[in-house]
């Protein structure tokens, strides 16, 4: 090797020696004009570079196209500079914050007197465009920090200011130019604007500098941004699909619940409708653990603070719990879990290891101090009512009561249509020593249980450090919404920490008293989360089962009012959610109503149907079905509905 070459080592294990300066960009040439055509920006030795930034040693060089997550995310960050530019040629007196990626896209941060409007939005949009169409190069510079920050003085930016203060610790600071906007940037960045097409302009949101409340506000101006526009179009449909099916605007349009200022956040009220699907999923799942030998139980919502002193609640789970009331003897704290009263339930008469497993269940009402900026509808509350369970059983009981709970979940899912899901087995942070109970062994063992019940089933499963319980790892059960934002829903939990704290026990064959294990677990989650999932799993329209009213019977003219309302006493008879619509409307209109409420069946009623006693069958989905004999739709209808089928 002459001193004037190095050698530059591919992801293929090839090596070429080059002359010392040669560019990424130059290399990817020399491997394919396509390839540099496609180039985003390089990794050298495990580091993102510019393209252009010549190469001064042997290196390990991968040119990085869009293919690559990394390199994606480079071009979100310079589209965010593009935003900047436009931003800065309109409006040249704002301050200037930060600008990174972010998952699909990117945002700037400004400070200016005036808020952004829509309207400043599709202007600014429009300068990205024109700036883009001109393929202006972004460059590196290296200026002195003095001279850095007496750039930003000048220019009256006091919060770049600021970043260069704290965050350049080399004398020579770097910055990237696009134009004529110059930013305090690490980099990468994309060779030129030219390739920033597909992008759209999608919010303005308010945040503190830095995030620290107390510190001045900006506005951030968000944007969705992909390589190529076909991914931009995607993102943008499903976007509209997902507000379509938001299950606060569809709760408020179809009425099933409501969120109200003087209750409070986070603390919905559930309407008739709403309440009627709750009521429904609550009898199901009732009726499921009965079958599977689950025994039921009501306890109080609230227990006194030395109970979850005891649990080890008050150390490990304090912030997630409402400050306790003072009593006149005692401290009352509403619960935020089940489990302590569930083992006061077990306590209360002697075990014999013949009697495990003892499964002890409750639709649980519990209270959580959720922040108010993560609450959200029905599937993030303050107070939830879980379809809880606490198992007590031997060790060796642990794998077959797992596998028992497996089939229940697997069962109600079938039965609720929800066929997306992936299983997570929630592990501990070992580092973090304040959110876990202290015992290695403890943790191993339960870890290692879960996930040999796992294996056994042959189920595939991800391992997640840092999302277990406090008091033991949890094999969760994630859905994920119309946007791929996953949210954990059924729960099996190994816990060998309460009994401990409870000094819990059963007499064992040998006649002597050993410590039975907890199985914490919930099937559908609660009753919120699982409801808020499945008003978006059907956008509305739910399988007749579920529906808070199956059928709707339309008269066509006053004249069969008395027939139809003897229809629809019928179908009350026969236990169908059942309406009548006599409202003095067009049958057109009673129809468009009826299929904006997503009712599975319309009943139409006219002078042929009330003379031969038939309805005239119209599906929401399926459309106009014909005349039937009132009995065998009714019929049908039965059959469908303790099917639960899923049309
Ligand atoms: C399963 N003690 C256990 C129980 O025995 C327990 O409470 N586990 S939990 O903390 O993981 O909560 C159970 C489930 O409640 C979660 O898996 C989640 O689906 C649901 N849940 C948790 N917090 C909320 C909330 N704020 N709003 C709605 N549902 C929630
Ligand atoms: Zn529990």
């Amino acid at each position: 090797m002459s001193p004037e070459t190095i050698q530059i080592t591919l992801p293929d294990g090839a090596v070429r020696e080059v002359p010392r300066g040669t560019t990424a960009a130059q290399i990817a040439h020399q491997i394919s004009p396509r390839l540099a055509k496609e180039a985003l920006v390089a990794r050298a030795d495990d580091q993102l570079i510019d393209l252009s930034r010549p190469l001064e040693q042997n290196t390990k060089v991968a040119i990085l196209t869009p293919k690559d997550a990394d390199a994606v995310q480079v071009f979100r960050h310079s589209a965010s500079h593009l935003l900047a530019a436009a931003v800065l040629e309109l409006y040249p007196e704002v301050k200037l914050g930060i600008g990174p990626p972010t998952e699909t896209g990117f945002f700037y941060e400004f400070v200016r007197p005036e808020p952004f409007t829509p309207e400043d939005l599709e202007k600014i949009e429009a300068k990205m465009h024109e700036l883009a169409a001109k393929d202006i190069p972004n460059e590196r510079k290296l200026m002195p920090k003095p001279e850095a920050l007496e750039l930003y003085r000048n220019n009256q930016q006091q919060f770049k200011c600021e970043l260069v203060e704290e965050k350049a610790t080399d004398p020579m600071v770097s910055f990237y130019t696009t134009g004529k906007f110059v930013d305090f940037c690490r980099g990468p960045h994309i060779p030129s604007t030219g390739r920033i097409k597909a992008f759209k302009l999608m919010n303005v949101a308010g945040a503190y500098w830095k995030g620290k409340e107390g510190n001045p506000q900006m506005q951030r101006i968000y944007g969705a941004c992909f390589v190529e526009p076909k991914q931009l179009e995607e993102y943008l449909q499903k976007l509209e699909e997902a507000k379509r099916r938001d299950h606060r605007r569809v709760g408020k349009e179809l009425g099933l619940f409501t969120v109200s200022d003087q209750v409070g956040s986070g603390l919905p009220l559930w309407l008739p409708k709403g309440a009627t699907i709750r009521r429904i999923l609550e009898d199901y799942i009732l009726e499921q653990e009965r079958r599977a030998g689950y025994q039921h139980v009501y306890t109080p919502d609230l227990a006194k603070v030395e109970l979850y002193k005891r649990s080890g609640h008050w150390a490990h789970y304090h912030e997630d719990m409402f400050p306790p009331m003072d009593l006149e003897t005692e401290q009352l704290v509403l619960r935020p879990m089940n489990c302590p009263h569930h083992i006061l339930v077990y306590e209360n008469k002697k075990h014999s290891y013949r009697e495990l497993p003892v499964r002890i269940a409750e639709l649980g009402t519990m209270y959580r101090y959720e922040r108010s900026g993560v609450l959200s509808g029905l599937s993030r509350v303050r107070v939830m009512t879980l379809n809880d369970a606490h198992i007590f059983c031997m060790p060796e009981q642990i794998k077959e009561e797992f596998a028992g709970v497996m089939r229940l979940v697997e069962r109600a899912y079938r039965d609720l249509g929800i066929t997306q899901y992936t299983y997570r087995l929630s592990l501990r942070d070992k580092a973090d020593k304040t959110k876990y109970v202290e015992n290695d062994a403890m943790w191993d063992l339960a870890e290692n249980m879960l996930r040999e019940a796992m294996n056994a089933l042959g189920l595939p499963y991800t391992e997640a450090p840092g999302e277990a319980a406090f008091y033991g790892p949890k094999l969760d059960i994630q859905l994920a919404d119309v946007m791929g934002h996953q949210e954990t829903y059924s729960t099996i939990q190994i816990d060998f920490h309460l009994p401990n704290q409870f000094d819990l026990g059963y007499v064992g064959a040998d006649g002597q008293l050993h410590r039975p294990v907890m199985i914490h677990r919930g099937v559908i989650s609660t009753m919120e989360r699982m409801v808020s999932y499945l008003i978006e799993l059907y956008a509305g329209a739910f399988p007749a089962w579920l529906a808070p009213v199956q059928t709707v019977v339309l008269p066509i003219t006053e004249r069969q009012n008395a027939y139809a309302e003897e229809v629809n006493r019928k179908l009350l008879e026969a236990g169908i959610r059942s309406e009548f619509d006599g409202r003095n409307e067009k049958l057109q209109a009673k129809i468009r109503d009826a299929q904006l409420q997503k009712i599975p069946y319309m009943l139409v009623i006219g002078g042929k149907e009330a003379e031969a006693g038939t309805v005239s069958v119209r599906h929401r989905s399926k459309g106009d079905l014909g005349p039937r004999p009132l009995e065998q739709f009714s019929a049908d209808l039965k059959q469908e509905i303790d099917m639960r089928a899923i049309v």
